[in-house]
C-alpha cells in the first residue's frame, strides 16, 4: 500500500475512470489494497476538496462533478509532456512561485520542475513590482530548466513562455492575443499575462533558469481594475465566461515544452517571424523606457540574441535589451 496521498489519488484516478457511472466500494478497497471503511474516508476527503461525489449503497460511489482546481490529481493524469512538469509541486498558497522554485532549485530538483499555486501572497513582477494574484483565479507557475545555456539565450526563455501562452490563448481559446515586448500578453491591448525569468549563472553559462508566468484566467472586470500600469483583463472576461483553468495549464505546457524543444534545436532565430508576428508594435513608433531614459523609434525586429531593434527618424538603429514599452503608435 503507498501513503495515503498516493491513495487517494489513485481512488480519484478510477473515479475519473468512470466519471459519471457508479463504481463500486469493493471494486475500490481491492485494486488500491485498502477497506472498504478506508475507502469511504477517502472519498469524504475528496468531496472536502470540493469534488462532488454520489454515493449509493450497492452501486458505490460516482464522480459528478471536479473543482477547477490545480492539484495534481487534475493535472498529472492529463499531463501531454515528455518531461516538463512530472516533477509537479502544488502549494494553495506560497509568497512567489518564482522563490520556491529557486529554493528547489538549489535543492537539485530536476530539470522541468513545476511550481503551482493557486495564490500569492507576494507575487513578484519585474524591478520588485508587484504581481497580483487573486485565490483560485488565476494561474500562478514557475517551471524550473536546467539546460546550460549563454547568459544572453538563456533570458530568452521569456520569449518562449509568451509564444506558447499566445498560442494557446489563440488556437485553444480563439482569443486575438498578442505579445507586448519582452514580457508581457495582452488581448485587445489589455494585459493578460506577465512573465519574470530568473537565471542563475556560473560564469558565461547558465546553471539555471526560473520562467515565471502569472495568467489571469476567472477574474472579474471588477478584480482587473486594480491598481495596474496598464489596462488588464482575464480570459474570462474576453471569452464572456469562465473556462477550466486546468485546461489552460495543460495546453500551456504541452505547447511550452514543444517550443522550447525547437528553441535549443535551431536558437531563437527560427521563431522569431512567430514571435514578431503576434507583436503588435513591429513597424509601429513606440516609447521605450529603459530605467531614467527614454527611446522613441520604430519596432523594426528582434535581433537573434533578443534585443528589440528600433529605427530613429535620422535612420540609425539601436538595440533594446530592456525596458517597458509606454506608448505604441494608435495604442497605449
Ligand atoms: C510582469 O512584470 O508582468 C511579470 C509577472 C510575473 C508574475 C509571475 S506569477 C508566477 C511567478 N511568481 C512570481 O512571483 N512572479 C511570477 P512587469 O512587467 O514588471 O509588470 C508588473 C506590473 O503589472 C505591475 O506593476 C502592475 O502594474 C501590473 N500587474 C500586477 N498584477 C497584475 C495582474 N494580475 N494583471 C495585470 N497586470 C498586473
Amino acid at each position: 500500500m503507498g501513503s495515503a496521498k498516493s491513495t487517494q489519488l489513485e481512488i480519484l484516478r478510477l473515479l475519473r475512470e468512470k466519471e459519471g457511472s457508479f463504481v463500486s466500494g469493493a471494486a475500490l478497497a481491492e485494486t488500491v489494497g485498502i477497506s472498504r471503511p478506508g475507502v469511504w474516508k477517502h472519498v469524504n476527503r475528496l468531496k472536502q476538496k470540493g469534488y462532488e461525489v454520489q454515493s449509493r449503497s450497492g452501486l458505490g460511489y460516482m464522480l459528478v462533478a471536479i473543482p477547477d482546481s490545480l492539484a495534481p490529481g487534475e493535472i498529472l493524469p492529463d499531463l501531454a509532456t515528455e518531461w516538463l512538469g512530472h516533477s509537479y509541486h502544488y502549494l494553495s498558497t506560497v509568497g512567489s512561485t518564482n522563490d520556491y522554485a529557486l529554493l528547489l532549485a538549489a535543492e537539485g530538483a530536476p530539470h522541468g520542475t513545476l511550481v503551482v499555486a493557486e495564490q500569492q501572497t507576494k507575487g513578484r513582477g519585474r524591478l520588485d513590482r508587484q504581481w497580483i494574484s487573486a485565490p483560485n483565479r488565476g494561474i500562478y507557475l514557475s517551471l524550473l530548466l536546467k539546460t546550460p545555456l549563454p547568459i544572453r539565450v538563456a533570458a530568452q526563455s521569456a520569449y518562449i513562455g509568451a509564444l506558447a501562452l499566445v498560442k494557446t490563448l489563440r488556437e485553444t481559446f480563439e482569443l486575438a492575443a498578442s505579445i507586448k515586448w519582452p514580457n508581457d500578453v495582452l488581448i485587445h491591448g489589455r494585459k493578460v499575462a506577465g512573465i519574470l525569468t530568473e537565471t542563475q549563472s556560473d560564469q558565461d553559462f547558465s546553471r539555471f533558469s526560473v520562467v515565471g508566468i502569472g495568467i489571469n484566467v476567472n477574474h472579474s472586470i471588477q478584480e482587473m481594475d486594480g491598481p495596474f500600469r496598464y489596462p488588464a483583463t482575464s480570459i474570462a472576461m474576453e471569452t464572456g465566461f469562465a473556462v477550466r483553468r486546468q485546461k489552460v495549464l495543460l495546453d500551456f505546457l504541452a505547447r511550452f515544452e514543444r517550443e522550447y524543444e525547437r528553441f535549443l534545436e535551431n536558437g531563437l532565430g527560427p521563431l522569431l517571424p512567430e514571435i514578431e508576428g503576434y507583436s503588435e508594435m513591429m513597424g509601429k513608433t513606440i516609447r521605450v523606457v529603459c530605467g531614467n531614459r527614454e527611446i522613441t523609434g520604430v519596432a523594426h525586429s528582434i535581433s537573434n540574441e533578443g534585443a528589440l531593434l528600433l529605427l530613429h527618424a535620422d535612420g540609425s538603429r539601436e538595440s533594446v535589451w530592456a525596458g517597458d514599452i509606454v506608448r505604441i503608435e494608435g495604442g497605449i
